[in-house]
């Protein structure tokens, strides 16, 4: 696997041209997100789709997973789908980096005989797409939609820029990341002027979690080690059930862990049902854990990635701690 070229990157511009005909001779796209979907990848899905309302196509949306409850408040997600019963001429996925993020979609019937758009900003995007609209420069997919919508000029109303603004709100982290710029801000501006309200997306996307969440973070916290600069903590089926604690991963508790001052990598070991491990990866600016999480098969960005490994996580951590030793072992670049 490798990252994308430079000629990739400065394809961008023909491939919002591409993206925009297919998009026209279209009349029923089907937008579809990653599993286990997050502010970005809704907010992204449910934007689209109620901006191409304004064209006069109503595109089914579609989420792989369940929505978490958390993501409930984004206008639109009331009409987001699991399943698609009706057929489909197009298909846009939306913060999705490989084929294997979109679930059970890839065997919905017609998947792979329509052509498929790939809007994505990850560092690890497979270019998996018919037309690949993938920006690794950019926030999150909500700021590459905002430049597709731009190009179909299609108009901004509220509900779209609040989804939208969501998308740039949670993969930030409040515009906290290091590749927040002046564009990100630019972005935030014309979507707060189209009706977006930062104050509520940040206490909805950012400041609230079901108290369950904080409760797995207290029995999770317990079991914190820190050693050479890499934090890293268990969350085991135990812990969930004794916290009550429904949703999937860790709850956000890997980015915690990276505001430990004597910490420069970070990471959570999630057990699964399965028999496999789900690991979140952040790093302070400079270093890479995407490449940690691309020898197991995952994938991400330099600064936040995710992985699984099939065994438990004690046999994860065994394998992958001593790769992020080595990371932070190299002066950051
Ligand atoms: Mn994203």
């Amino acid at each position: 696997m490798t990252y994308p070229s430079t000629s990739q990157m400065v394809a961008l511009e023909q491939a919002l041209e591409e993206a925009a005909q297919l998009i026209h001779s279209a009349s029923h796209p089907l937008l579809v997100c990653h599993i286990s979907p997050d502010g970005d990848a809704i907010g992204s899905l449910v934007g689209l789709g109620q901006a191409l309302c304004y064209l006069g196509q109503c595109p089914l949306m579609v989420s792989p997973d369940p929505l978490p409850p958390g993501l409930r408040y984004i206008p639109g997600t009331e009409e987001v789908v699991q399943r698609a019963d009706a057929a489909f001429d197009l298909v846009i996925s939306l913060d999705c980096s490989d084929l294997e993020r979109l679930g059970q979609v890839t065997s919905f019937a017609g998947f792979g005989r329509v052509p498929l758009i790939n809007v994505d900003h990850h560092l690890t995007n497979l270019y998996f797409g018919n037309v690949n609209l993938v920006d690794i420069h950019a926030t999150s997919t909500a700021e590459v939609v905002l430049r597709l919508l731009d190009h179909l000029a299609v108009p901004l109303d509220e509900k779209v820029a609040t989804c939208l603004l969501t998308g740039i709100v949670t993969d930030t982290r409040g515009f906290r990341t290091s590749n927040v710029t002046i564009q990100t801000m630019e972005a935030a501006t014309r979507l707060m002027r189209a009706g977006a309200s930062l104050p509520y997306i940040t206490r909805h996307g950012l400041d609230s979690r079901p108290t369950s969440a904080l409760l797995l973070w207290k029995e999770a916290l317990a079991s914190l080690q820190l050693k050479e600069r890499v934090a890293w903590a268990t969350v085991s089926l135990s812990m969930r059930h004794r916290a009550g604690y429904e949703g999937n991963g860790d709850a956000g508790l890997v980015d915690f862990l990276l505001s430990a001052s004597d910490a420069d990598v970070a990471a959570v070991f999630v057990e699964r049902k399965d028999g496999y491990t789900e690991i979140g990866l952040r790093a302070m600016p400079g270093y890479d854990v995407a490449r940690v999480a691309q020898r197991f098969g995952g994938g991400g960005h330099a600064l936040a990635a995710g992985c699984k490994f099939p065994g438990l996580p004690e046999e994860a951590q065994t394998q992958i701690l001593p790769l992020l030793w080595e990371i932070v072992g190299t002066a950051p670049s």
